[in-house]
């Protein structure tokens, strides 16, 4: 039998003696131990008192109401990044930047708890992180080191708390799944080099918001309905979880497309995921596994960011599928 490859392990051998790249293994490390007793938090349910009620009347910096746990998962991931080179942190659930380490070399943009909507009914949630260089010499404005384009990511990933707690994580160099291993306590390198299938028969989108949509969504949502007799010549099937990690995996381990489109509601011009905490990060992840990610019209990796808290229309996936939603708009 080989040997297993642990996340400490595939770790050591990428950074090697490289201080920027020791830097963001450190945080990497913290960030999944961090989701280590998130997960346990999560698993714990109903009997974590309170943990998924809603948080006071205010919602969130981006508007969305906020739970307990979403509170609980951000102060646990910035704990765990306090002793780490991580000079600022952005989460979905703050409205400024944190700063931790004054000498840090990195920012890090976390959405701490995705699909925190969902989680009193036991889907998978979990933890989505994007990974900067930090240089305060450039930086003089902390902000304008998260405010750049997705393509400046050194490092991305997401932990899912399913049945089974996973790690996906791109370094620059493929996308690797992690598993958690509930009895070493370690992570597992359980998948090299993940491949997204480049043709696909599967999307997922909430299609109950069809009549919102401007022609360009709806029209491709049409051909797909309109099955083997339709323009598209195929019979499509859809799986939607409405947790983004959740159905992000799916994709990620047989292929799919994931689509949250702007529609006209007040509020939803530009859908509902955020550029910094959520699109990026995913956006790397599936380059990085051959796909491709895009809002509609530009690669969402080339966007410039206008606000921390942005919202984007994401489109994500099999290549040759988001290339052909691509051509509706
Ligand atoms: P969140 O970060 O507040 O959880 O919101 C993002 C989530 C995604 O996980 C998910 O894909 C989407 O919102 C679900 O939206 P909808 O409720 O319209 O199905
Ligand atoms: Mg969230």
């Amino acid at each position: 039998m080989s040997e297993l490859v642990t996340l400490k392990t595939y770790l050591g051998t990428w950074a090697g003696a490289d201080e920027g790249r020791k830097a963001v293994a450190q945080a990497v490390t913290a960030i999944a131990e961090a989701g280590v007793g998130i997960a346990d938090l999560v698993a714990r349910g109903p009997l974590e008192e309170g943990l998924a009620s809603i948080r006071g009347v205010d919602p969130n910096a981006g508007g969305d109401a906020q739970k307990e746990l979403d509170v609980v998962a951000e102060e646990r991931i910035k704990a765990a990044l306090l002793p780490t080179p991580t000079a600022f942190l952005a989460s979905e659930e703050s409205e400024e930047l944190i700063p931790l380490n004054p000498e840090g070399r990195l920012v890090i943009a976390v959405d701490p708890l995705d699909g925190s909507s969902n989680i009193d009914t036991n889907v998978s949630v979990g933890t989505i992180y994007s990974i900067l260089p930090y240089d305060a010499a450039v930086h003089t404005n902390p902000v304008s080191a998260v405010m750049r384009p997705g393509a400046n990511q050194v490092a991305a990933g997401f932990l899912a708390y399913g049945p089974a707690t996973i790690l996906v994580a791109t370094f620059g160099e493929g996308t690797q799944v992690f598993v958690h291993d509930r009895q070493t306590g370690d992570f597992v390198l359980a998948r090299t080099d993940v491949e997204i299938p480049a043709e696909t028969k599967e999307y997922g989108v909430n299609q109950s918001n069809m009549r919102h949509w401007a022609e360009p969504m709806s029209g491709y949502i049409a051909d797909c309905l309109a099955g083997k007799d339709g323009p598209r010549a195929k019979d499509f099937n859809m799986r939607w979880v409405g947790s983004m990690v959740a159905d992000a995996f799916r994709i990620f381990t047989r292929g799919g497309v994931y689509v949250y489109p702007g529609d006209k509601r007040k509020g939803y011009e530009n859908g509902r995921l955020r550029l910094i905490y959520e699109a990026n990060p995913i956006a790397f992840l599936t380059e990085q596994a051959k796909g491709a990610a895009t809002d509609g019209k530009t690669r969402i990796l080339d966007i410039e960011p206008n606000h921390i808290h942005q919202r984007i229309p994401l489109v994500f996936g099999s290549r040759a599928e988001v290339e052909k939603i691509a051509s509706y708009y």
